[in-house]
């Protein structure tokens, strides 16, 4: 049976916890004292979040949702189950994404381009999907994707991992549109190098290619844009943070950061 929760306080749904940046969000949301839910494939990680979070904040109530972004009915159907008292989202913070291998559209595995379209396209979409209609239901919300700067730039290479993150930034425009009627804001985070498992997963597993991405400079933690995240949530109700570029220090846009020995 699904664990119940007090309608009054504040739920936030995080995609993608069980790693880096939406890990991050989940552990500052639960210290902010909001409750979560919580998804992601790995379903022994998320209990793993969910036992460390309750433990650290006994008044925090967090549910983990194990499904894969790319499976349209997992996704409909895990959500779909929820409880009204689960339903009840202020906050969806849409970050479940990833790059797969770093190689010029001519001699890319086709899989690779239907993984990062499904995962970081129609992955965030079908989870707007079910949560919008129950945040316009309530007349209230925040939506906040997170984009990229490779979907404010392109870099050779990364084409379609680009073109996601550009598809990402149209999408969240367009939903601000959508839903500013509705009294539901729509904001975009787009972050530089960040240090999390990205580079391992881009790079299928290989740690040594994964590490040298970093090298040289101090790049930023999950937590630096778990904190952007939390700013613009934070906000009162009558501003509205849209857009945030987040980059390391050493890095001056796609192509010019700076490496030190
Ligand atoms: P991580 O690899 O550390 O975390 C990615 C998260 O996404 C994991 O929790 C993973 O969970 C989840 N995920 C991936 N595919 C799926 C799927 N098919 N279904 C459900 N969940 C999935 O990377 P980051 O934390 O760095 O990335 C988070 C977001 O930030 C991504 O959208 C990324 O594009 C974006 N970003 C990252 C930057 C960086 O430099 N790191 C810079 C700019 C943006 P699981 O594997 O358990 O399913
Ligand atoms: C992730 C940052 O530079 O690998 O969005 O594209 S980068």
């Amino acid at each position: 049976m699904m664990k119940t929760r007090d309608l009054a306080r504040k739920l936030a749904l995080v995609t993608g916890a069980t790693a880096g940046i939406g890990a991050a969000v989940a552990r500052k949301l639960a210290a902010e004292n909001w409750d979560l839910v919580l998804t992601g494939r790995r379903a022994d990680r998320l209990n793993t979040l969910v036992q460390e979070l309750e433990d650290r904040f006994p008044q925090v109530k967090a549910l983990p949702l194990t499904f894969d972004v790319c499976d349209e009915a997992a996704t409909f159907t895990a959500l779909e189950g929820l409880n009204e008292d689960w339903q009840a989202i202020e906050l969806l913070v849409n970050n479940a994404g990833l790059s797969q291998s770093l190689e010029p559209v001519h001699r890319q595995d086709p899989a690779d381009w239907d993984r990062m379209i499904d995962t970081n396209i129609k992955g965030l979409l079908r989870v707007s999907r079910v949560v919008t209609p129950w945040m316009r239901h309530r007349g209230k919300g925040h939506i906040i994707n997170l984009g990229s700067i490779a979907g404010k730039e392109v870099y050779a290479n990364g084409a379609v991992y680009c073109a996601t993150k550009h598809a990402v930034e149209a999408i969240t425009r367009a939903m601000r549109l959508e839903l500013n009627p509705d009294g539901i804001k729509v904001g975009l985070i787009a972050p530089g190098l960040v240090e999390t498992e990205f580079s391992v997963v881009r790079f299928k597993g290989d740690r040594e290619r994964a590490a040298a991405v970093y090298q040289g400079l101090e790049p930023l933690v999950a937590d630096d844009i778990a904190d952007a995240v939390w700013y613009m949530a934070s906000r009162p109700a009558h501003v509205h943070v849209a857009d945030m570029l987040i980059l390391p220090s050493a890095q001056a846009s796609m192509g010019q950061i700076t490496r030190r020995p």
